[in-house]
């Protein structure tokens, strides 16, 4: 694994309820750079990203799409300082902000990716599946719509051309349990693969996540994970505006970043739509600093427990 450098990205334009943008704050609150020096992986810190002061103007053919103007700025910017860290051999944590965020971040991730001529897999986990275009939305909130994005859908204009669109087989969407229609229709057409939470109520976290980890290691591929706030269930964490019943619990979830920390293929990752303004004492926040540290290498014991049986 990659050193860590640290982006505060505080997007707010990817839906309507103000706050993510404290996101970046309430990680550091949280602990998050006492955390990473302990495991011994101190953080290179970039500070926050800023949008530029003037911002592309654009008539949407979806009269529903909110803000596309930020998050158009915000895609440029974050695509850039990712795609850069990446070029010096680190490993770059984003902070958000909202989901709208990873219009940027994995388009980064891609075109270096590409540069290398080595595969990018994509690991979403969220209550939702991220697949709408800026067309197809009726909530016109773009924090809907970085995986069809990521996929190559039509209907981004005027975004940028997503630089190596991700063959669907390399699309792990996991802890889905919210999807709209016009998303089903489009996810059934691209055979993306989904590990609902039907799916992992009956087959547990570890094998389906082991076979797609499998796959990322087989290819020799990079790795950019996504991780949403809302794939926990909202009653261990409540601070995000799209919370939907029946998520992953605080082991289900540690289970899944230490599991792909044992791997070592993380290369990119996501701190998505954490809402402060939203949060009972910090909870979420450090929970979700405590997942990092498994992403990140921390586990209860060193060597293999021995157990009565
Ligand atoms: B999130 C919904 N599908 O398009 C829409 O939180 C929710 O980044 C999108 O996963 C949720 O507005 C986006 C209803
Ligand atoms: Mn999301
Ligand atoms: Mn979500
Ligand atoms: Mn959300």
């Amino acid at each position: 694994m990659n050193p860590p450098t640290i982006i505060g990205a505080p997007v707010d334009s990817g839906q309507r309820q103000p706050g993510c943008l404290m996101g970046p704050a309430a990680y550091r609150v949280a602990g998050l750079h006492q955390m990473l020096s302990d495991l011994g992986h101190p953080a290179q810190e970039r500070g926050d990203l800023a949008l530029p002061e003037t911002l592309p103007a654009c008539a949407p053919r979806n009269p529903a799409l909110d803000q596309l103007p930020a998050t158009l700025g915000w895609t440029a910017l974050i695509r850039e300082k990712v795609e850069a860290e990446l070029g010096r051999g680190r490993l770059p944590i984003i902070l958000g902000g909202d989901h709208a965020l990873a219009l940027g971040s994995v388009a980064g991730a891609a075109a270096h990716a590409a540069a290398l001529g080595r595969p990018l897999f994509l690991l979403w986990l969220d209550a939702h599946s991220d697949f709408h275009t800026p067309e197809s939305t009726q909530s016109g909130n773009l924090h809907g719509t970085p995986v069809a994005y990521a996929a190559g859908r039509d209907g981004f204009a005027p975004f940028p051309p997503f630089p190596a669109p991700i063959p669907p087989e390399r699309i792990c969407l996991f802890g889905i349990r919210s999807v709209d229609p016009a998303e089903r229709l489009a996810l059934a057409e691209y055979d993306i693969a989904i590990t609902d939470m039907r799916a992992l109520d009956e087959q547990g976290i570890a094998a389906p996540l082991r076979a797609f980890l499998d796959r990322v290691r087989v290819a020799n591929g990079m790795l950019h994970v996504s991780l949403d706030v809302d794939f926990l269930d909202p009653t261990i964490a409540p601070a995000v505006g799209t919370t939907v019943p029946g998520g992953a619990t605080v082991r289900e979830a540690h289970l899944v970043c230490e599991m792909i920390h044992e791997t070592g293929l993380m290369t990119s990752l996501d701190l998505v739509e954490l809402n402060p303004a939203l949060d009972e004492r910090s909870r979420t926040a450090r929970l979700m600093i405590d997942l990092l540290g498994s992403l990140m290498g921390r586990k209860v014991f060193d060597r293999p427990t021995r157990s009565f049986t």
